[in-house]
């Protein structure tokens, strides 16, 4: 179209005019041509794959003061606003068309009105600055599971986050070719005060299902404004929906059992539930902490980390239970710390690191010392609870060497677990794929963290640990899951997990290092290596499986009465759980499958048969 290279020619130089020309494709020029007719910027950068056009990106992110860097080689710090540390739930919606539902659960707002208002706060944002037109992949290059992205953004810290976390896509651009089979995101920070987003009140996430776009302004925070990260999941989650394949909130790593043998597991934990610590056990590899993409292939289930990086939190990162991660944050390699604490010397300190903190420095709050309130009367933290590093995974030492493969791994199980205090047993096997994903998947509740705003330790259902991201309605994805496996004969196996058990006073059940033996108990269960124990709700360890474990791996000795306290059946809270979940899908989720309410009375029958044997708490050995 004329008016559209027209358009780009004005305010692209010759040589980011010809970056874009040299793509073909139309869709692709004209979404930059609209983002610069709607948001003015004052020039464009486009950005290759060239080390160069990377290496800009990040010295950007440094001249504009939105990172500052620290004193080892590589790292640097970035600090979003007070008040925009997390994702926000509440501003983050679905623009719907006309007569069209997703369901109560998700948050939407009618097309039209929403267009309008999210432009009306991106027109102009970028009078006086820059634009950045990137192109990522998600997941390895010249895979069929991959997706094309574009992100427009005035910040370089999104752009320098986004080349750290993501493939580079330009030459996936060539690949595509004309094709409009892209994901596109456009995102202005707005206008900055002392270089943070100064109108929270008019943050803006929002999501066009139809036209594969989101729009984001008026915040900092990555998981707002980091377009391939949350946003692109739930464009994910609606492609995958349509196309057969599933878009998941989870790890993939590869578990080491004997004789050198590697099973990959994929497993989705709530945020901040242990799931990046479960992706980086010693001794296994990672592939990767946060999203993946599951099909099939040749009869089995296989996935990507669409990601290759990690955007993980820091606090209580330290030498003893993240020694990998550590390590990567003290050595010179490329790290972006956000909203930690930094002291005179530029040295970077976070909750839990395990060394005393010092008792002055800048945090998120500006120039912080020990005992400074907020405006509420609040206490603030050295570093904030939800304080972030973004890293490459090829620095870590433990990375899986199918990383990029473009067949992505087979899977052997998917794990299931939330921050659950009475309820759930460390480990257990579901009796099948059906029952892994209704009891399991479809039953995680969690206790509410820092990385969403609002209270923490409330109890919330969280279906898959996915509910934030869901572009479909919940009965329809949760059909879906239960799809997937129906033309596998040997689907993964399905567990839940438990990290989070306590006893009457509020004392964990577990050491943090036991998620390794529950993980390496689960490999063993998917290569048919040991047996187990029934329960009204799956398959649990038996006892000298375990012990075997703890001495081999943790080189501890795992004494009966910790097993009976841990793997005790816990009837009450089990059944309990059960009416709550139910409670949710009948009241808020029309389109639950029948087949969710069947098995869940099938399960309470058995657990009800089972207590009026044994009584309310069951031993394992019973
Ligand atoms: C999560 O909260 O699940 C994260 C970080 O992985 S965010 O990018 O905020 O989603
Ligand atoms: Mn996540």
């Amino acid at each position: 179209m004329p008016d559209v290279s027209e358009c780009l020619k004005k305010k692209l130089t010759a040589e980011n005019y010809n970056k874009l020309a040299a793509l073909n494709n139309p869709k692709m020029h004209e979404f930059v041509a609209d983002a610069i007719e709607l948001c003015n910027p004052a020039s464009v950068f486009v950005c290759t794959d060239a080390v160069a056009d990377r290496a800009y990106i990040s010295e950007l992110a440094i001249k504009t003061g939105e990172e500052r860097p620290l004193n080892i080689p590589g790292h640097t710090c970035h600090f979003d606003g007070y008040n925009d540390q997390a994702r926000d739930k509440t501003k983050t919606k679905y623009l719907l068309p006309a007569g069209s539902e997703l369901g109560k659960s998700l948050n939407s707002i009618e097309k039209s009105v929403g267009v309008e208002e999210v432009c009306s706060f991106l027109r102009g944002s970028m009078v006086g600055r820059e634009m950045l037109v990137c192109f990522w992949c998600l997941g390895p290059i010249g895979s069929d599971f991959s997706i094309a992205c574009v992100q427009i953004t005035d910040s370089p810290y999104v752009a320098h986050s986004e080349a750290i976390l993501y493939r580079p896509g330009y030459e996936q651009f060539r690949k595509i070719g004309s094709s409009g089979e892209f994901f596109r995101f456009i995102h202005s920070e707005g206008e900055l005060e002392n270089a943070v987003s100064k109108n929270i009140d008019k943050r803006r996430i929002y999501i066009d299902l139809e036209e594969n776009l989101v729009y984001s302004t008026n915040t900092q925070y990555g998981g707002n404004t980091i377009g391939l990260k949350k946003l692109a999941l739930r464009l994910a989650i609606n492609k995958g929906s349509k196309q057969g394949w599933l878009a998941e909130h989870m790890f993939v790593m590869g578990a080491h059992g004997p004789g050198g043998r590697v099973t990959y597991f994929t497993g989705a934990f709530p945020s901040a539930c242990g799931k990046t610590s479960t992706s980086m056990l010693p001794g296994q590899t990672i592939v990767g902490d946060d999203i993946a993409y599951l099909r099939k292939r040749d009869g089995k289930v296989h996935c990507v980390n669409v990601e290759k990086g990690i955007f993980g939190i820091i606090r209580d990162v330290n030498t003893e239970d993240d020694p990998v991660i550590y390590e990567a944050l003290t050595s010179p390699c490329e790290v972006i710390f956000s909203n930690i604490l930094i002291d005179d010397k530029k040295r970077p300190h976070w909750l839990g690191m395990g060394s005393e903190l010092p008792t002055e420095g800048i945090n998120h709050s500006g120039k912080w010392h020990k005992g400074k309130k907020d405006a509420d009367g609040n206490e603030i933290t050295a570093s904030h609870k939800n304080a972030r590093y973004c890293l490459n995974i090829p620095d870590l030492s433990n990375r899986d060497p199918l990383i990029d493969d473009p067949n992505g791994v087979p899977v052997g199980g998917i794990v299931y677990g939330g921050r659950d205090s009475d309820t759930w047993v460390p480990v257990e096997q579901a009796f099948n794929w059906t029952e892994g994903i209704i009891i399991k998947g479809a039953a995680i509740e969690s206790e509410t963290t820092a990385a969403t705003l609002g209270k923490e330790g409330v109890r919330t259902f969280n279906l898959m640990s996915n509910l934030d991201f869901l572009s479909i309605p919940l009965g329809r994805y949760i059909q879906n899951n239960l799809d997937f496996a129906k033309t596998i004969d040997n689907p993964p196996l399905i567990f839940s997990v438990n990290y989070f058990l306590r006893d009457k006073d509020g004392k964990y059940l577990n050491g943090m290092a036991d998620k390794k033996v529950w993980i390496l108990w689960a490999e063993l269960r998917v290569n048919g290596d040991v047996d187990a124990i029934e329960t009204p709700t799956g398959l649990i360890p038996k006892y000298e499986d375990l012990a075997k474990l703890f001495k081999e791996h943790l080189s501890q000795e795992y004494s009966r009465a910790d097993y009976v306290r841990q793997f005790t059946i816990r009837i009450p809270e089990n059944l309990a759980k059960l009416d709550r979940v139910e409670k949710i899908y009948r009241e808020k989720v029309s389109d639950t499958p029948r087949i969710l309410f069947d098995t869940f009375a099938e399960v309470r029958k058995r657990l009800k048969t089972a207590g009026n044997k044994h009584g309310d708490y069951i031993s394992p050995f019973d």
